[in-house]
């Protein structure tokens, strides 16, 4: 049977389900929210996702409607033997962690930046840029000593913390300052099966 994930290409939310599934060698088909009548808000849509915010995965009869939520699912039927969540249940607190960063702090930061400047959305951009600092202090800490976000091999918490700080420059964010940042980034890159964002 065949997956189906709702898609909207520059959405870092939808690159971290593209990404993951690329990484697991699961074939996805990719149908573009883009193109359907009224985009995220028509009634074609909202029937799928009545938030009207993409990513959706469609697998059979299962209808999962957050990226996050996705990553986990998709690890846990098709990928389980994969390692990209760990079995230690520190370091799986430690993955849990960084999800919650990434729909938090990653979401009211970089995200926004990028919504701000790129999709000319209104917001306070001040306000995304202190955020991003902070995220992007912690991370800069955080990967000094250390290849990966979370235990020695590439995990689904640097599959979901990937997008919004490689496109952040997107978002008038600079990451010159922070260059174990860019090292991390190099890192995923060059994972087997790596797929990028669209750069714009
Ligand atoms: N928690 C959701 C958030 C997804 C999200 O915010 N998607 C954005 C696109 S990047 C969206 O659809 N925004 C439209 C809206 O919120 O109305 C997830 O992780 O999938």
């Amino acid at each position: 049977m065949t997956i189906q994930l709702y898609d909207v290409p520059k959405s870092g939310h939808c690159h971290r389900v593209r990404l993951a599934a690329s990484l697991m060698g699961l074939d996805v088909d990719l149908v573009s929210v883009m193109d359907m009548d009224g985009q995220r808000q028509g009634a074609a849509y909202l029937a799928i996702n009545p938030l009207g915010q993409v990513p959706t995965l469609v697998d059979g009869d299962l209808t999962v409607r957050d990226s996050i939520a996705i990553l986990q699912y998709l690890e846990r039927t098709y990928a389980p033997d994969q390692g990209w969540m760990p079995t230690d249940r520190r370091e799986r607190a430690q993955v849990d962690e960084w999800f919650a960063i990434s729909a938090g702090v990653m979401f009211r930061g970089p995200n926004m930046a990028r919504l701000i400047k790129l999709f000319k959305m209104p917001g306070d951009h001040d306000a995304a840029v202190a955020q991003s600092q902070k995220l992007f202090d912690l991370m800069e800490a955080h990967l000094q000593d250390r290849a990966w976000l979370v235990g020695a091999r590439a995990t689904l918490a640097d599959i979901a913390c990937y997008a919004y700080v490689a496109v952040a420059n997107e978002g008038a964010l600079d990451l010159t300052p922070y260059p174990n940042i860019a090292a991390w980034l190099a890192r995923v890159q060059a994972l087997d099966g790596f797929v990028d964002i669209p750069r714009s």
